[in-house]
C-alpha cells in the first residue's frame, strides 16, 4: 500500500448527476484519485463495505475501474463487484447494490455527453439504497476535495474479461455478468409471455446507440423476449459510442426516428442514453413526448403484473409537465414536484409514498430500483400494449381525451456564455414579483416564482431549482441552467400548453408553443443576450 502526496482541485463539485468534464480533465494526474479519496474519506462505511463499481464502456472507463480497484483495496473495501469489461448500466448499478446490500457502488459516465480523448467523462456515487448520492453527502465530498493532501493505493491489476473472484491485498474482486441480475429482476416484473406473443406479430426496434444497454438489449429483447437480430441496432458498445453521441433525442437518434417516420416504419421504436438510464418511445410515425410517457405508464401501471394492486404516488421532476398530476389526481393518488434530478425521489420512493417517477429529460422508472431505468421504461410500453391491443399512437389519443394533452417542449441552448445565461435568469429573477397579472399574446400570467422544494420525508429544503411563470390558461414556462454540462453554461427553456380532453389534440407542438415562447423571450431578452437565432436542440 502507497500513500501518494497530492494538491486539491479547486472544481470537483458534484453537478445534477456526478462530477462531469471532459475527459482530458479526468486525465490529469491525481485527478480521479484526489475525487475518489474524497469519496473514501467521507462514505466511512466503504471501509469493510461492499462498493460496485462499473460504467458506460466509453473511453478512460478501464483506467479509472483500474484505478479505483487500486484505490479501494488501499481503503480497506472488503469487497468489490465490477462488471465484467467494465460494464454496468446505471439502472443495473442500483439494482445490484440492493439486491447484494451492498454499501454503495460508482457508475462512471457522462450519461448521453459524447465520450473519447475530445469528449467528457464522469463519475456519480450511489449509496445504500441504490440511489444517487444526496446533496448532503455530495457536499461533504466537494468539501473535502479542497483539502486533501494525499490518497492511498495499493499494487495489483485485475482483468476484467473472465468472471469469477480474484483478490488484491486483503480484498476480494468478483468479475460479473453485467447482466443477469438485472435480466431476472426485469423478467420478475413484466408479463414476458404476453410480451413474447405481441412480438410475435407485431414488429419493435431498439436503438443502444453503441452505449451501454447493447448487452441489456441482446439478452432481454433478443434472447429472453424473441425480437429478432433485425430489431437491435447499434448493440455493442464501444469508447467511442460509433462516433456519436449517445443522447436519445430526434438530433442524435436520427437513425432510429428516420425509421420510425419512414415507410414500412416498425409498430415499436425505442432507445436509451449511454449509461441506461434514459428511454425514448415511438410508435410508427409518432414520438412519446417523456412527460406523457410517464403519465400513461402511471395511468396503465396495473396492467403489470408488479404494479397489479395499482400504485401510491406519482412524481415529477418540476420541468416535467404536469400531464402526470392529472392522472394521479384521477386515480385518487399523490403527485409530488421535486427539483431536477433523480437524488430527489430517492426519499419518496423508501418512504413508500411514490411507486413511479420520471422526469421530462427522458428518465423514467420506479420503486423496482432507485435510479432512472430505461429498459424497464420501455418494457413498461411493450406490456402496455400487447395488454391493451392497442398502437402507441390509439394509447397516447385515448391518454389525451381521458386526461387533456399537455403540449411540451424544451428548447436548449447550449454552451453559451455563462455570464449572459446567469444574466437571463438574473433578468426574470428580477421581475417574478410583478408578473402576475401580465397580459401579453392573450396569455394571462397567474403566478411565478423560484422553486424551492421541501422534501416531505426528511424535512430538507433545495432552493433555487428552476424559476416558473404559470399562465390563467393553464400554460407555464420554466427556465433553467443545467448542471450536467462541461462547457460555458446551457440554459434550457421548458414549455407547456394545456388542452383539455374535449379540445384539439391534433395541433403542431411547436405552433401551439409559440405564444408561451414568444413571451418567455420577450421577457428575459434570452436570444438577444445569448446572441443565438434558436436554440441548439429542440425536443
Ligand atoms: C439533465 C436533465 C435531468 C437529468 C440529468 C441527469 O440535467 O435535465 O433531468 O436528471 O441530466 O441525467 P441538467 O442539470 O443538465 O438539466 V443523465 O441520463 O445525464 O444521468
Ligand atoms: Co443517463
Amino acid at each position: 500500500m502507497q500513500t501518494i502526496t497530492t494538491t486539491p482541485f479547486t472544481d470537483q463539485k458534484p453537478g445534477t448527476s456526478g462530477l462531469r468534464k471532459r475527459t482530458v480533465v479526468f486525465a490529469q494526474e491525481h485527478y480521479l484519485e484526489n475525487f475518489v479519496q474524497s469519496l473514501f474519506d467521507v462514505v466511512g462505511e466503504l471501509r469493510g463495505g461492499t462498493l460496485v463499481l462499473g460504467g458506460d464502456g466509453r473511453f478512460h472507463n478501464d483506467v479509472a475501474i483500474a484505478t479505483i480497484i487500486r484505490m479501494a483495496a488501499a481503503n480497506g473495501v472488503a469487497r468489490v463487484l465490477v462488471g465484467q469489461h467494465g460494464i454496468l448500466s446505471t439502472p443495473a448499478v442500483s439494482h445490484l447494490i440492493r439486491h447484494h446490500g451492498a454499501t454503495g457502488g460508482i457508475v462512471l459516465s457522462a450519461s448521453h455527453n459524447p465520450g473519447g480523448p475530445e469528449g467528457d467523462f464522469g463519475i456519480k456515487y450511489n449509496v445504500g439504497n441504490g440511489g444517487p448520492a444526496p446533496t448532503s453527502v455530495t457536499d461533504a465530498i466537494f468539501e473535502r476535495s479542497k483539502v486533501i493532501d494525499s490518497y492511498k493505493t495499493a499494487e495489483g491489476d485485475v482483468p476484467l474479461t473472465e468472471l469469477g473472484e480474484q483478490s488484491v491485498g486483503d480484498m476480494m474482486v468478483c468479475v460479473i455478468d453485467p447482466v443477469a441480475d438485472y435480466a431476472a429482476l426485469m423478467e420478475s416484473l413484466f408479463d414476458f409471455d404476453a410480451i413474447r406473443n405481441w412480438l410475435g406479430t407485431h414488429a419493435m426496434v431498439f436503438d443502444a446507440m453503441h452505449a451501454v444497454t447493447g448487452p441489456y438489449a441482446r439478452e432481454i429483447f433478443g434472447r429472453r423476449l424473441g425480437a429478432g437480430e433485425g430489431a437491435l441496432m447499434n448493440c455493442d458498445p464501444s469508447p467511442d459510442f460509433g462516433g456519436g453521441h449517445p443522447d436519445p433525442n430526434p438530433v442524435y437518434a436520427s437513425a432510429l426516428f428516420d425509421r420510425m417516420f419512414g415507410e414500412d416504419a416498425p409498430d415499436f421504436g425505442a432507445a436509451s442514453d449511454g449509461d441506461g438510464d434514459r428511454n425514448i418511445v415511438l410508435g410508427r410515425g409518432v414520438y412519446v413526448s417523456p412527460s406523457d410517457s410517464l403519465a400513461v405508464i402511471a395511468a396503465n401501471a396495473h396492467l403489470v403484473p408488479a404494479y397489479r394492486d395499482g400504485i401510491a404516488g406519482v412524481a415529477r421532476s418540476m420541468p416535467t409537465s404536469r400531464a402526470a398530476d392529472v392522472v394521479a389526481a384521477a386515480l385518487g393518488v399523490p403527485a409530488f414536484e421535486t427539483p431536477t434530478g433523480w437524488k430527489y425521489f430517492g426519499n419518496l420512493l423508501d418512504a413508500g409514498r411514490i411507486t413511479v417517477c420520471g422526469e421530462e429529460s427522458a428518465g423514467t422508472s420506479s420503486d423496482h430500483v432507485r435510479e432512472k431505468d430505461g429498459l424497464w421504461a420501455i418494457l413498461m410500453w411493450l406490456n402496455i400494449l400487447a395488454a391493451r391491443g392497442l398502437t402507441v399512437t390509439e394509447v397516447l389519443h385515448d391518454h389525451w381525451a381521458t386526461y387533456g394533452r399537455h403540449y411540451y417542449s424544451r428548447h436548449d441552448y447550449e454552451e453559451v456564455d455563462a455570464n449572459a445565461a446567469r444574466s437571463v435568469m438574473a433578468t426574470l429573477e428580477g421581475q417574478l414579483a410583478d408578473l402576475p397579472g401580465r397580459e401579453s399574446h392573450g396569455e394571462r400570467i397567474s403566478a411565478a416564482d423560484s422553486f424551492t422544494y421541501h422534501d416531505p420525508v426528511d424535512g430538507s429544503v433545495a432552493q433555487n431549482q428552476g424559476l416558473r411563470v404559470m399562465f390563467d390558461s393553464g400554460a407555464r414556462f420554466v427556465m433553467r441552467l443545467s448542471g450536467t454540462g462541461t462547457s460555458g453554461a446551457t440554459l434550457r427553456l421548458y414549455l407547456e400548453a394545456y388542452e383539455p380532453a374535449d379540445g384539439d389534440h391534433a395541433q403542431d407542438v411547436q405552433a401551439r408553443l409559440s405564444r408561451i415562447a414568444a413571451i418567455a423571450d420577450e421577457l428575459t431578452a434570452l436570444r438577444k443576450t445569448v446572441f443565438r437565432d434558436a436554440p441548439s436542440v429542440v425536443s
